[in-house]
């Protein structure tokens, strides 16, 4: 199918908004994206037509939702490329899933003393829980370092190594330089120090097609709602002989195989990892998400966000006194930047009255933005809608507000 941008933005109706009597320019989808028609709809026909509690009920609609439930598990296995619906779990979205690795991996797998390497441009949710559990089990955590054009070191990293590393886990696209990290080499690295690794997916699962065989990770995390399908769905692919070694992460019903006051045996995988109601219209949503990007083609999102990602890189740094922070060698559809000493707030403010809709802040990695030497940026994302038109609001939109101040 040919990539036909204006059909694409018709499947998404919020594009056709006006924000202050301006047309919406979104470029926040770093943030979260915005829904296809396709998406909302299976939301509604689900609530309308199939509503029932999955793996219950020997009715009729309880089978129903129990299968497309399922069939979105299988979607998502073939989606990443994972060996079987097992390697699977559902959960509310990254953070969950890292909570899960954190609490339920480290439970089983590290004692005091033992050691998680991250890098220097994780999200805070994927530095917190490590913290957290440091706090409890005495772990030691230690900081894969970049230089200053984003790229993480690769020799540092080598060299953090010792006896007693057990986890590495690194983003794969940083969400806020954008930087796409060779996570697959430095997964090799790992289990040749016996350590496994962890893939934090959330900002490259949109972008271009992964495959968790191919990148050889342990693990990968990554949310619905960055890829077109709904809040509070998202997903942890754990290797299966790493999820059966590791304990439930919440106790209650579904995940259970049998209960008495005395003792209780578990469910089998991915079961076992999923206690309560789970999303099931979310999962729904979000197989209906991925047959969305597939059927345009990943490669072919790819192929349009990196030119998007490389016009604007072009355009933005003719604007005077715009500074970019990450210009990695592998940069995929995130810009971050300050333009002279206007705050990244009052940039974000004054292009929101222009329609223009971009994140501001720290973009939850403060360690990120100490390495930078600043306390926020501003930052645009872009996502499989976007257009070049959309990249001159917004080049138009920042000198607007540079000659102002
Ligand atoms: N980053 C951003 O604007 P959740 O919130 O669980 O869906 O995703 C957390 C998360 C984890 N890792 C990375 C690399 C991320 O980018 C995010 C979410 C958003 O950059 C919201 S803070």
């Amino acid at each position: 199918m040919p990539y036909n941008i204006e059909d694409i933005r018709r499947d998404f109706p919020i594009l056709g908004r006006e924000i202050y009597g301006k047309p919406l320019v979104y470029l926040d989808n770093a943030a979260t994206t915005q829904k296809p028609r396709c998406v909302v709809e299976a939301i509604t026909d689900e609530y309308y037509s199939t509503n029932a509690n999955v793996h219950r009920g020997v009715h009729f609609l309880s089978q129903q939702a129990t299968d497309l439930h399922e069939a979105a598990r299988e979607r998502v296995r073939a989606f990443i490329n994972a060996r079987s619906t097992a390697e699977i779990l559902f959960t509310r979205g990254t953070t969950e899933s890292l909570n899960l690795v954190a609490a339920s991996f480290g439970e089983a797998f590290l004692h005091e003393g033992d050691e998680v390497i991250l890098s220097v441009m994780e999200h805070h949710s994927d530095i917190v829980p490590w913290q957290l559990l440091r706090e409890r089990k005495g772990i030691v955590i230690k900081v894969i370092p970049m230089d200053d054009e984003g790229n993480l070191d690769l020799d540092a990293y080598a060299a953090l190594f010792s006896e007693r590393t057990r986890l590495v886990c690194a983003a794969h696209v940083s969400n806020v330089l954008g930087t796409v990290n060779p996570v697959r080499q430095m997964a090799e690295v790992a289990h040749a120090h016996g350590a496994y690794f962890l893939v934090d997916g959330a900002q490259s699962i949109p972008h271009f097609k992964v495959d968790v065989q191919e990148l050889g990770c342990d693990f990968l995390t990554f949310s619905g709602h960055k890829i077109y399908g709904p809040t509070g769905i998202g997903v942890l692919y754990g290797r299966e002989e790493l999820l059966e070694q590791m304990p439930p992460y919440q106790g209650g019903g579904e995940m259970i195989s049998r209960v008495t006051f005395e003792h209780t045996t578990y469910e089998r995988l991915p079961y076992k990892f999923e206690a309560g109601t789970p999303d099931y219209v979310g999962s729904h949503a979000l197989a209906v998400a991925i047959d969305y990007v597939e059927s345009l083609g990943m490669d072919a999102i790819a192929a349009h966000e990196q030119e998007l990602t490389r016009y604007a890189m072009e355009q933005m740094q003719q604007i005077e006194g715009l500074k970019v922070y990450g210009r990695a060698r592998q940069k995929d559809a995130v810009i971050a930047f300050n333009v002279g000493d206007i705050h990244p707030l009052d940039l974000g403010t004054l292009l929101d009255r222009l329609g223009i809709a971009i994140r501001t802040g720290h973009h939850c990695a403060q360690p990120l933005m100490a390495r930078c030497g600043v306390e926020g940026m501003a930052r645009a994302s872009f996502a499989l809608y976007n257009t070049k038109a959309e990249i001159d609001a917004l080049v138009a939109g920042i000198e607007r507000v540079r000659k102002m101040f």
